[in-house]
């Protein structure tokens, strides 16, 4: 069973905007923005909404770098989260009831605050590479426990 989501990691000016979960799936953890499709939405809208909701800017410009199945052990669900790049917006982040937003500079991105599979994609991010892959964890983070991965694929890929 697949479960389509979207996550958008925001950057301006060598620094990327995290948002720490303050509930729900992940809290207590710095997150990008994103979250589930509502019924006959596409990808990208649900992407743009999911952004405005939980961090109060539009997407100006907004690509699609990449596609990861998550999956939890003993659960046949698969997350299958496709994450964009966003580089321009109108708006000023704004912390909502799920998000708290900070700003953190590209040498000082607090993996040891994010999920464990972070360290691996979003360097590829950031050097404008594409990829695919999935990860297998043993259960979900949240503040106190950060995911074991059990299994993993990465690699780059010239078009999504
Ligand atoms: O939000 C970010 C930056 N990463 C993120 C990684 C994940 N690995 C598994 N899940 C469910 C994740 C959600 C967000």
């Amino acid at each position: 069973m697949k479960k389509v989501l979207t996550l958008c990691m925001v950057l301006k000016d060598n620094q990327i905007l995290l948002g720490m979960k303050k509930r729900g799936f992940g809290a207590g953890r710095w997150n990008g923005f994103g979250g589930k499709l509502e019924e006959s939405e596409i990808v990208e809208d649900g992407a743009l909404r999911e952004l405005e909701e939980e961090v109060g800017i539009k997407a100006s410009a907004m690509k699609k770098v990449g596609i990861l199945d998550f999956s939890f052990e003993n659960d046949p669900k698969i997350l299958e989260v496709h994450i964009f790049k966003v580089l321009d917006y109108t708006g000023e982040p704004t912390e909502s009831e799920e998000m708290r937003p900070q700003w953190f500079s590209f040498e000082n991105i607090p993996f040891d605050q994010m999920w464990s599979d972070d360290i691996f994609w979003l360097p590829l991010l950031l050097k404008n590479k594409l990829f695919k892959g999935n990860f297998l964890f043993d259960r979900p983070s949240d503040a106190e426990y950060s995911a074991k991965i059990i299994n993993q694929n990465l690699e780059e890929v010239l078009s999504l």
